[in-house]
């Protein structure tokens, strides 16, 4: 799998800005500072795509980001979409009370929309947000990929230990990622595209 290409397509605050979907998305959403930017960036082998931040809270759009990649020779496009981070204990109660409706709008209603990448930090586990999160997105039906990123941040000795608590805790798979080292880089692309069924497509007709 190598990514070919990767741009900004779009930014929008709010759900009518955004343009009608062209290829399969998959949304990216955490907890704010969870390190969402850092991860799409580690994907896509490009340092400064997504802005990355130590000051928490400060995106507030839905981004859109066009990944024009080649798989088992074949090229294919898939929309990685960044979501805003929720769950800032400082922002006010009101302002995040705005955002629940822009990230549950896009999650319930996005045609094309094949998976959710929800982020965790490995070393916290999921929090009351987070769980909502995967609450909400087994209603709406759409298919939860779970990341605990930061996994650079434990001693090699503790990962095991803590990824199996967390497939433990959320009954299902978990996948351990660094997006300073590119640990769980190669697995999240294979779930990705298979979620997307890129992976499917392109081994059976030519497109
Ligand atoms: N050690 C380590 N730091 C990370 C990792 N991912 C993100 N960070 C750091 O965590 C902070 C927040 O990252 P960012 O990607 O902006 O988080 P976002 O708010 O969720 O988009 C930044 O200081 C990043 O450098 C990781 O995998 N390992
Ligand atoms: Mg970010």
């Amino acid at each position: 799998m190598d990514v070919l290409d990767a741009q900004f397509v779009a930014g929008a605050t709010n759900l009518g800005q955004l343009p009608a979907p062209t290829f399969a998305e998959i949304a990216f959403a955490g907890r704010s500072n969870v390190g969402k930017s850092s991860l799409i960036n580690s994907l896509v082998r490009r340092r400064k795509l997504v802005r990355t931040s130590s000051a928490p809270g400060c995106t507030r759009a839905i981004n859109i980001f066009r990944v024009r990649l080649r798989t088992n020779g074949d090229e294919a496009h898939l929309d990685l979409v960044d979501l805003p981070g929720y769950g800032y204990a400082q922002r006010s109660k009101a302002e995040r009370r705005s955002w629940g409706p822009l990230i549950e709008g896009f999650l319930s209603e996005r045609p094309g929309l094949r998976g959710a990448v929800v982020i965790l930090d490995i070393r916290r586990g999921p929090q009351e947000d987070d769980l909502q999160l995967l609450e909400f997105l087994r209603s709406v039906g759409v298919t939860p990929i779970i990341v605990a990123t930061k996994i650079d941040k434990l001693p090699a000795s503790k990962r095991k230990l803590a990824l199996a608590a967390l497939r433990q805790e959320l009954s299902g798979a978990v996948i351990g990622y660094s997006s300073v080292t590119g640990d769980g880089r190669e697995a999240l692309w294979e779930r990705l595209l298979s979620v997307s069924s890129i992976r499917r497509a392109e081994n059976g007709a030519a497109s």
